[in-house]
């Protein structure tokens, strides 16, 4: 296989029923493209059959490889995927939330940015998602700025990084699940990482699967345990804030 230019990981976990029909899609997308691509498909702690259906997926097409390992954990799969990457480039979508128009332009961008971020607050998005969840995500990131005094609105949408700046932070970061890209998007703005923020149309492919409700009190004090990491890591390296 040519080397790739794009190493693409997406976590999936019980995926069984939305897996081959949305890989295919993307797949489809992607060759359109010609970017010479690969595909990680990045599984852990599934209880249905998503693990063997990925591994067959994976042996029919030659772009695309599946990682594994035991617990259900969003972040730990998406480290697993940074760390197994190979191409200069990387590309984290989630199966249910995918866009080659995103890849195509974040390629171009990280010529000169080392971050590029879909922004769901960004002000030319279109987001067609409900007022309950637009009205969390505004909630979250008004959190993260009164917390991380971060300019950056959004830590949850699609992303791409160049490989090489950010794998030592993917190694440094330490919260786990849900709130593993949100420590690594607010390590690259505190190592002053370049980091570009682009509108995005978000139309929800499903509905949500997870009660946001029961998220929230998980996200607080996870946050609250962030801040305090920063905080000691920053009096042991003074000047970093
Ligand atoms: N490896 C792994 N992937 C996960 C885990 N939880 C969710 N995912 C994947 O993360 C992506 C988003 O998960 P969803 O279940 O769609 O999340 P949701 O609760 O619907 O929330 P949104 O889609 O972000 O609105 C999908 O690709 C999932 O398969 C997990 O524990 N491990
Ligand atoms: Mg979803």
């Amino acid at each position: 296989m040519t080397q790739p230019v794009a190493s693409i990981i997406i976590p999936i976990h019980n995926e069984e029923s939305f897996l081959a029909g949305a890989l295919a899609e993307l797949q489809a997308g992607l060759a359109e493209t010609g970017v010479a691509y690969e595909l990680l498909l990045c599984e852990n702690g599934s209880t249905d059959k998503t693990r063997e259906l990925a591994f067959s997926l994976a042996e029919e097409e030659p772009h695309t490889r599946l990682l594994t390992s035991d617990l259900p954990d969003y972040g730990g799969a998406m480290k697993m995927g940074v760390l197994a990457a190979n191409g200069p480039h990387i590309i984290v979508f989630d199966i249910d939330y995918s866009s080659v128009d995103f890849m195509n332009e974040a390629l171009a961008l990280l010529e000169d940015y080392d971050v590029v971020l879909a922004s769901k607050l960004a002000p030319d998005t279109e987001d067609k998602r409900g007022l309950a969840r637009q009205t969390i995500t505004r909630g979250f990131s008004l959190v993260l700025k009164i917390l991380f005094n971060t300019k950056l609105s959004d830590t949850h949408g699609m992303k791409a990084f160049r490989r090489k700046k950010i794998e030592p932070l993917v190694l440094q970061s330490r919260m786990s699940k849900d709130l593993f890209d949100t420590e690594l998007i607010l390590r690259a703005e505190r190592n002053g990482l370049r980091i570009k923020e682009i509108p995005v149309v978000i139309e929800e492919k499903r509905a949500a699967r997870s009660s946001i409700l029961k998220r929230i009190p998980r996200t607080v004090f996870g946050l609250l345990r962030l801040r305090y990491y920063f905080t000691i890591e920053s009096r042991r390296k003074p000047g970093s804030a």
